[in-house]
């Protein structure tokens, strides 16, 4: 039976996404494989328990499917008998969550990365449940606008932190999870870190992994990791049972299996050769690109990037993030506004994030991302009309298919 409003939404959303260049660094392409398997049959099916003990019956397979995700998973991560994977967070924000509850009580003490410093809403935000279920205290950074351990360390002990929590969502510098696990060691504290937005580069080996310095290592899927939309928990087997219980029954019922199976194929994809190949590029790109920017006059913030992503400070244009956003909307580039340290509003914020993962899985190369800087001067520089660049931008992604 046709249902020709949702029909034609797919069809322009496609167009939309085939004629644009995507540089908002947590979104990505699944491959045809993945989306497959989320239309698949394995949606009709509830498995609420865990390989082995589920509360319905007819799961075997489910079984199979989630022992799998969690095993490459693993595999992806070069982890040891001693880690634990559980796959069925529904997404990141779940994730942290339920890492939280399982390591310390409602009201002790949560250290998290403050929003205009690049963290994320569910590491302690007072309008996100985790900053209003603990006592949120938020680290910034130092006066040189990178991360301070020493003064982290610090706020640790004196607060008393029970966790703390290492991860960005556009600090777009590396992290030092030694420095992070030994302030979480000093104060006693839990380290959890969340790695949604670099899980690629740490499975690449391209960025320092947090496993050896963290008790708990949340992620998204789709990011980076290229999967499906989902989270996933990796836990010291010490941890195992206690995060396995508040995910279910705690915080969710059943798991989305058709999820799992393609978290699955999102392991199997990044144990591939071409991934690490991927991810260099997805690099590479970043790297092309911030020094075009760069070039063309644009302050980035901390300078540069050591990652996937950079963040644009348009206040000298001067344009406001949402101004720059809107404009290059308009021009057929998706960038979206961020905070910047110093911003009071994540809604009317001073930056433009920045990212290379869904432009490099294009297949775009370096001499691309100066193209890319090109059209950002002449929209948000040169005040050039959005419209006929656009013209140019659907032109040029018309070279790098997609879903076709
Ligand atoms: N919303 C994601 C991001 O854009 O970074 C994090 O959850």
């Amino acid at each position: 039976m046709k249902d020709p409003v949702l029909e034609k939404a797919a069809v322009s959303e496609l167009a939309r996404q085939r004629g644009t260049i995507n540089l908002i660094p947590s979104e990505n392409y699944a491959s045809k494989e993945i989306m497959a398997l989320l239309g698949s049959p394995l949606i009709n099916k509830y498995s609420e328990g865990y390989p082995g003990k589920r509360y319905y019956p007819g799961n075997a397979l489910y079984d199979t499917i989630e022992t799998l995700a969690a095993e490459r998973i693993k595999k992806v991560f070069r982890l040891g008998a001693d880690w634990h994977v559980n796959v069925q967070p529904y997404s990141g924000s779940g994730a942290n969550l339920a890492a939280y509850l399982a390591l310390m009580q409602p009201g002790e003490t949560l250290l998290g990365m403050g929003l205009a410093a690049g963290g994320h809403l569910s590491h302690g935000h007072r309008v996100a449940m985790p900053g209003r279920l603990f006592h949120s205290v938020q680290y910034g950074l130092g006066s040189d606008g990178l991360l301070d351990y020493i003064e982290i360390e610090r706020m640790a002990i004196q607060h008393q932190a029970k966790v703390i929590v290492s991860g960005v969502t556009s600090y777009p510098r590396a992290l030092d999870f030694a420095k992070f696990g030994h302030a979480a060691k000093k104060a006693g504290a839990h380290h959890v870190a969340d790695i949604s937005h670099i899980a690629g580069l740490v499975a690449a080996g391209l960025h320092p992994s947090p496993f050896p310095h963290a008790d708990v290592v949340t992620s998204t899927t789709h990011k980076t990791l290229r999967g499906p939309r989902g989270a996933f928990i990796a836990c010291r087997k010490d941890f195992a049972d206690r995060i396995d219980r508040v995910v279910f029954p705690g915080l969710q019922g059943g798991p989305h299996n058709h999820v799992t199976a393609a978290i699955a194929r999102m392991g199997f994809e990044a144990l591939r050769p071409d991934f690490k190949k991927y991810q260099k590029q997805v690099l590479l790109n970043a790297k092309a690109l911030a020094v075009a920017l760069i070039k063309r006059g644009f302050r980035l913030v901390t300078d540069g990037t050591d990652i996937h992503l950079m963040v644009i400070d348009c206040s000298p244009i001067p344009l406001g993030g949402m101004e720059a956003e809107t404009l290059l909307e308009a021009a057929g580039i998706t960038a979206n506004r961020n905070a910047i340290p110093g911003d009071a509003s994540p809604f009317y914020p001073s930056g433009v994030r920045v990212g290379t993962p869904a432009v490099t899985t294009r297949g775009m190369k370096e001499r691309d991302m100066a193209a890319i800087a090109g059209f950002f001067e002449r929209v948000l520089v040169l005040k050039e009309k959005p419209a006929s660049v656009k013209k140019e931008v659907e032109a040029m992604m018309k070279k790098f298919p997609l879903y076709e």
